[in-house]
């Protein structure tokens, strides 16, 4: 049995399976930003990393790939439906995410959170040194951390929430909010991606479990007598920028950039949405704005072009069918009024495209829009800022997204109010180039300074505080 120092906990291994030329299983490197964050991390320990292999029912040995060790977990198709799209997906998202859609409680989906959190902490267990760290990744995973210090009191345990943590009069609605909330404290290191989202976890803590914070403390009274402490701060995470520069200077990719906006008829100006197709990030909002403007006669079609890129996301979650339905009837609508033969108002994508592609259209667009209603960070935000290194190109930004904490020379807008984002547009459509580079730069100091690395160092750091204390 393999022995890690640092095992990596997530919902996901960081492979897919795919089929190789000869139709023979392999796998394959996922393009996840979890994954590239942590690969370098990785490769400096002997890592282990703990998650579901992407396929139900799929039943594969531990194995070692590019020198980590990965311990895929078994799930059925059943308890993917009830503990993935059941209780993650359709219970902890929306009601995290401020109910911008309705949580739905049921006690079935709960049960498969538990058993299948149970059987990622055993796992996890089996595969942690003496002493080891284990970090937990995200909502899926919640009580992971608990169960694990029960199975192994003497490893260091770091828990990352990439969403959203809501506000005590929102969590109150969940009816295994005490049992949430103590899972969570089995961690040493709990960390969120703003200060507000550690906040209101404090206070629901206060709140459930009348512990005392203090700062970023909490203390956690044990059954003998004594305390221990837990850490609960902001982490706030970040891009491999430097990989994401390195791809924008590639001559081909910069042709592919220029071939795009020709492709798009040459309008003077392009505007850009990139996200998984979810009803956190805001799309109908946009769109609603958008079509008014052409409606309005303020922009022309031909001569600004919104491009659209919704990744396919959750497809067996009734919310992501209906939304999906909502904004293709909506885009539909606004090119059937306002396109010509030669040119479309908005140019929708329900597809995926490798990150080269990607890179392309950060560099086409002189505007990203980022419009989500609720967002733990927005890793687009901040791609799109790394990309511009000529500091030219406009973000506009919600301030309901976590990136709004760092990126506040973006335009900020409210989401919610449809006519100020018209007019934030507007602005950004006709921002003078010696504002976009001052706000462009002031973002790129930002995004290229705390890059995922630090992210990472930070919190292993923090990890490594409490293994000292502990000897
Ligand atoms: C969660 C939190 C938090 C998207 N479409 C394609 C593609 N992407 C890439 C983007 C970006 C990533 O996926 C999406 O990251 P976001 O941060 O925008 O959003 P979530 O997926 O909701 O992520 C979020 C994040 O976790 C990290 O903690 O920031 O708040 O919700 O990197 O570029 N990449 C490629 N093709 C696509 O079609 N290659």
């Amino acid at each position: 049995m393999a022995e890690a120092d640092l095992v990596v906990v997530a919902n996901r291994l960081p492979v897919d399976r795919i089929e190789d030329e000869t139709g023979q299983p392999a796998w394959r490197r996922s393009p996840g930003g979890l994954v590239t964050a942590l690969e370098q991390v990785m490769h400096k320990v002997d890592g282990a990393w703990v998650g579901w292999a992407g396929k139900p029912g799929l039943d594969v040995e531990p194995f070692d790939f590019d020198g980590t060790h990965l311990v895929p977990i078994q799930l059925s198709a059943e308890e993917l439906e009830d503990y993935y799209e059941g209780f993650a997906n359709g219970t902890i998202w929306p009601l995290y995410h401020d109910v911008i859609a309705t949580p739905v409680y049921k006690r079935r989906w709960w049960d498969a959170y538990v058993r299948v959190n149970r059987r990622f902490a055993e796992a996890a267990a089996e595969v942690a040194s003496e002493g080891g760290f284990v970090w937990v990744q995200d909502y899926q995973l919640q009580l992971v951390p608990q169960m694990l210090r029960e199975l192994r009191p003497d490893v260091i345990i770091g828990y990352f929430h990439h969403i959203p943590f809501p506000a005590y009069g929102l969590y109150a609605q969940l009816p295994w909010r005490r049992q949430v909330v103590e899972g969570l404290l089995g961690a040493d290191v709990i960390g969120f991606q703003r200060v507000a989202d550690a906040g209101n976890f404090q206070r629901s803590v206060r709140r459930i479990l009348r512990y005392a914070t203090r700062s970023d403390t909490i203390t956690i009274p044990q059954p003998d007598g004594t305390a221990r402490t837990a850490i609960a701060k902001a982490y706030p995470i970040s891009i491999d920028a430097q990989s994401f520069i390195e791809l924008a200077q590639d001559p081909a990719i910069r042709a592919r950039a220029k071939e795009i906006r020709e492709q798009l008829g040459n309008p003077s100006k392009v505007l850009l949405g990139v996200d998984r197709l979810d009803y956190t990030k805001g799309i109908r909002h946009r769109l609603k704005a958008f079509g008014e403007l052409l409606q309005d006669g303020r922009v022309q079609v031909g001569d600004v072009t919104l491009v659209q890129v919704a990744s396919p996301s959750r497809p067996g979650v009734e919310a992501y069918q209906e939304l999906r339905d909502e904004i293709e009837l909506t885009v539909g609508r606004i090119n059937g009024d306002y396109d010509t033969i030669h040119h479309t108002a908005i140019r929708y994508l329900h597809q995926g495209f490798p990150r080269e592609e990607m890179v392309a259209l950060y560099l086409a667009a002189d505007v990203m829009l980022v419009t989500a209603l609720r967002d733990g960070m927005n890793l687009v935000a901040k791609e799109y800022v790394a990309v511009h290194s000529d500091n030219r190109g406009v973000l506009m930004l919600s301030e309901f997204a976590g990136a709004a904490d760092e990126l506040s020379s973006a335009l900020l807008v409210n989401p919610h109010d449809i006519d100020g984002m018209k007019e934030a547009i507007m602005r950004a459509i006709e921002m003078p180039p010696a504002e976009q580079s001052r706000r462009m730069r002031s973002m790129r100091r930002r995004v290229l300074e705390n890059d995922v690395e630090r992210w990472g160092r930070r919190f292993l750091a923090d990890l490594e505080t409490y293994r000292e204390r502990r000897r």
